[in-house]
């Protein structure tokens, strides 16, 4: 599927295109298929509601119907809706973080994992950076399979990519040059050992507890900025894109894959803000547009300090899906590489985010997921979308 929209990036999506070879992995409760929508990622803001050309082979639509066919009959397996009730919640906001450890720190876990001051820090601040946790050779080989699936090379079932259209129109040569962000690459073994590394859920578990869920999986490949400052991703809270809580079992884990200053677009981070409420996201209203799903919080304190996070190769940042947080426009001529996956515990619940701020998203996600499956069935809800995507990776699946 294309979603398009007028400013000068815009996604396409690939997907389902053909079966992962080799015998299929163990699922520990059932649930495996292999797609689901992006939460964010795609066309501009101030959307006029023009969609670009559809992009679609007579191939590409043969794989799509099998794609759909793939879906239903997961979804029968889940039960469709009914599987596992909806916990309802008035508010998404209802839900928040602090109760769910009552002791004296709420945001972390007692493990001996971290040091003392680590704890403070995140409890205080809503993030940790871990220098040099990430081996180069780990880097290495998610950057080298990376550039496969830009060369389609390998096409992973479920995965969304987004290019620049502008690119993909003109004299589209696959290459990592045209393609901004890989998401829900869950299926692609050699780029989810970045989820199962022992050094990253060492220090997962001190918020998710020990069976942990991999939630969505990115890639982002920051293009050089056009001049349109449509490389940056505007202030947003994560949690705005999740239907599960509580909020502070999850924790999203994101490693440079190489130097990332203010100069190619490195994060930027308010520290403290995980400790308010989920805020109402929009699309920013940006000149130059903004890309699909990527909605922005108008309303934070000005004046709250501003971190940007300097990082080099390997170094990764833990943080709270509260912690307001984006990252600057790519002034480089290089693409600037990361990878990030936001993992749950399992223990952690779906909730219906319907009467909530979330709805919006919600709304997007399923006509962007439904489209991509060609599954007109309305009662396809999120929960289901999500419980494609999300995959084991430590313990057991218990709920999610
Ligand atoms: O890597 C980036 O530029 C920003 C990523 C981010 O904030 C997100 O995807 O939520």
């Amino acid at each position: 599927m294309t979603c398009g929209s007028p400013g000068s990036r815009v996604c396409t999506q690939q997907g389902n295109q053909g079966a992962r070879p080799g015998t299929p992995r163990p699922r520990p409760r059932g649930v495996r298929p292999g797609t689901s929508p992006p939460p964010e990622a795609g066309p501009p803001a101030e959307s006029s509601g023009a969609e670009a050309p559809p992009l679609v082979s007579p191939l590409e639509a043969m794989e799509k119907d099998r794609a759909s066919a793939r879906l239903r009959i997961l979804l029968r397996h889940l039960g469709g809706r009914s599987a596992g009730a909806v916990i309802a919640q008035p508010t998404s906001e209802g839900v928040s973080p602090a109760s769910f450890h009552p002791q004296q720190f709420q945001y972390t876990l007692d493990n001996n994992v971290l040091s003392l001051e680590q704890r403070k820090f995140y409890e205080e601040n809503g993030f940790l950076v871990i220098k040099n946790l990430v081996s180069d050779a780990d880097i290495q080989r998610f950057r080298h399979e990376f550039e496969r699936v830009c060369r389609n090379e390998v096409k992973p079932p479920g995965l969304t990519v987004m290019r620049d259209m502008t690119i993909a129109k003109s004299e589209y040569v696959p290459s990592e040059r045209t393609i901004t962000k890989i998401q829900d690459f869950q299926e692609d073994e050699e780029l989810f050992r970045y989820c199962t590394l022992p050094e990253i859920l060492k220090y997962v578990e001190c918020f998710t507890g020990p069976n942990i869920m991999a939630m969505h999986t990115m890639l982002i490949n920051k293009p050089p900025d056009t001049g349109k400052k449509t490389s940056r991703h505007p202030l947003h809270q994560d949690l705005h894109y999740f239907p599960f809580r509580p909020s502070s079992s999850i924790v999203c884990a994101w490693t440079a894959m190489e130097h990332i200053d203010r100069s190619n677009g490195c994060l930027v981070v308010l520290p403290g803000t995980h400790k308010g409420t989920l805020k109402p996201h929009v699309y920013p209203q940006w000149e130059g547009g903004v890309n699909i799903m990527f909605h922005g919080i108008h309303d934070y304190d000005k004046d709250n300090a501003r971190v940007h996070l300097i990082m080099e190769k390997g170094d990764t940042v833990f943080f709270h899906p509260l912690l307001i947080h984006g990252s600057g426009r790519n002034k480089s001529q290089g693409f600037r590489k990361a990878i990030s996956c936001h993992f749950a515990g399992a223990n952690c619940h779906y909730i219906d985010v319907k009467g909530t701020s979330q709805e919006n998203i919600e709304k997007e996600v399923l006509e962007v997921g439904r489209k991509h499956y060609g599954v007109d069935d309305a009662s396809l809800s999120l929960k289901d979308f999500w419980m494609l995507r999300a995959r084991l990776v430590k313990g057991q699946r218990v709920n999610l």
